[in-house]
């Protein structure tokens, strides 16, 4: 499904360049290598999706002070982008454009606005996993609430039904099995972030591990 308004993020050497270089420039972050197929990757059990009562949603400090909820048809509703991305794991593989189909999470957040003084996000999954965001890196034009891979509904294993991406990130801030979004009006830590990971998670300036943070970069451990 290439869409028109389709925006390419990367990863198409002849066609377009990545965003975060230049022609000739390596797209590989520091520390990092290169691995070809994309492995499944996660903490815990895969939950069960029953796509009939399976909702997502927008709590926290919202705009109107209420909830927003989506269903599954009207969550797939929304309007549909596309993307193109390089992953990066933590654990050091780097997996060069896969392509994402699904919801901006800036179109959801239009959707269900946060009051003024939202700083944050935490996307939260089954299981009590979640990974935190400042609320510009969750609005940015590539981070995407993704229901495709490569054009093909997500496997279980990959997300189903809906998972976050998060190229400007390590990959463990792109939730799999998106159930709920609060907005945060001061920084909290998620899953891995309270385990020794690093708040920001940029693989640029390898962000890797908790201890590496500077003032600021985090709440108090
Ligand atoms: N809910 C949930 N999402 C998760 C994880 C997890 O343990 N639970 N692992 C993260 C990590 S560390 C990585 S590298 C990617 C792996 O995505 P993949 O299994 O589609 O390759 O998912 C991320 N999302
Ligand atoms: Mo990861």
């Amino acid at each position: 499904m290439r869409q028109p308004d389709a925006v390419a993020r990367g990863y198409d050497p002849a066609v377009v360049p990545s965003p975060r270089t230049v022609p000739g420039e390596c797209r590989l972050p520091p520390g990092q290598h290169l691995q070809r197929a994309m492995p499944v990757q996660h903490y815990g059990p895969v939950p069960a999706c029953d796509p009939a009562t399976w909702d997502l949603r927008v709590s926290g400090a919202t705009r109107s002070g209420r909830e927003h909820a989506w269903d599954l048809a009207g969550f797939l509703a929304l309007p549909q982008r596309e993307i193109i991305a390089d992953f990066h794991c933590v654990t050091k593989f780097t997996i060069l454009g896969i392509t994402w189909t699904g919801v901006l999470a800036a179109e959801l957040l239009a959707a269900a606005p946060p009051a003024g003084d939202a700083t944050h996000v935490m996307v939260l999954a089954d299981f009590g996993y979640g990974a935190n965001l400042p609320l510009d890196v969750f609005c940015a034009d590539d981070t995407l609430l993704a229901t495709r891979r490569e054009d093909r509904e997500l496997k279980p294993e990959q997300g189903y039904p809906v998972r976050l991406v998060v190229p400007s990130r390590y990959g463990w801030k792109s939730v799999k099995w998106v159930r709920a979004i609060e907005y945060l009006t001061s920084d909290r830590r998620g899953f891995w972030e309270e385990r020794g990971y690093h708040n920001n998670a940029d693989p640029w300036k390898e962000q890797r591990y908790s201890y590496t943070e500077q003032p600021g970069e985090g709440p108090p451990l």
